[in-house]
């Protein structure tokens, strides 16, 4: 199937009604894929305001530009997170989307044509939910089955939350591919500068049992 047709359709469903099935769109009877189960995005998750706060403090912060991508790491063996992380973090656990508050937050920066490789997240130092929220750009993220064929793709909206667990965070990778637009509504919308807040749990290892 053509790029642009199958983007163009799947953008228009809301991720609330795809839950783990193969749709169809009415009268066009093209597959949409599933997204992961346990995959949940939530447009609108924080308002303009508090966007453009969260930026501003972003950018008061000290980037390490060492990687590929700028990218800063707060909290967990850094010390507490800074304050205005952690009105969000408080916030995912008193909406219900995270059973624990998060103690970690990486920040990363994407100038366009920046991305992230598909990688699973660390499951030896982080729980079992994470929680990205975009701010700035919009970018497309693509999922693939680690053991299976499967691929899936949702569009981040800026001051979106998208949560990942079960499935989603462990059976499947993620991914940002490193270029200048995304596929939106069949036509190719340009990226601008996107920064992502990934909110996550450490893992506490208790002492050993017999
Ligand atoms: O920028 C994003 O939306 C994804 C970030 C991510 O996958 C990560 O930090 O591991």
């Amino acid at each position: 199937m053509d790029d642009s047709v199958f983007c163009s359709c799947y953008v228009l469903i809301s991720c609330d009604i795809v839950k783990g099935m193969s749709l169809f769109l009415p009268g066009l009877d093209l597959p949409v894929p599933a997204l992961p189960a346990g995959l949940v995005y939530t447009p609108e998750f924080i308002n303009s305001t508090e966007e453009r706060c969260l930026m501003a403090a972003v950018e008061r912060e000290k980037w390490n530009r060492e990687i590929s991508r700028p990218r800063q790491s707060h909290g967990g063996r850094h010390g507490p997170l800074p304050d205005w992380l952690a009105a969000i973090a408080r916030r995912l656990a008193d909406s219900g989307h995270m059973e624990e508050v998060a103690d970690k937050v990486v920040v990363n920066g994407y100038a366009p044509g920046q991305g992230i490789g598909a990688h699973v997240d660390d499951t030896a130092s982080c729980g079992g939910e994470i929680a990205i929220v975009s701010l700035g750009s919009l970018v497309e993220m693509v999922f693939a089955e680690v053991a299976g064929e499967r691929k899936a793709a949702q569009l981040l909206e800026p001051r979106s939350l998208l949560m990942l667990s079960g499935a989603a965070r462990y059976d499947w990778s993620h991914a940002i591919s490193a270029r200048r637009s995304d596929p939106v509504a069949g036509m190719r919308m340009a990226r601008q500068w996107r920064v992502s807040l990934t909110f996550r749990t450490s893992v506490r290892r208790g002492p050993a049992t017999a």
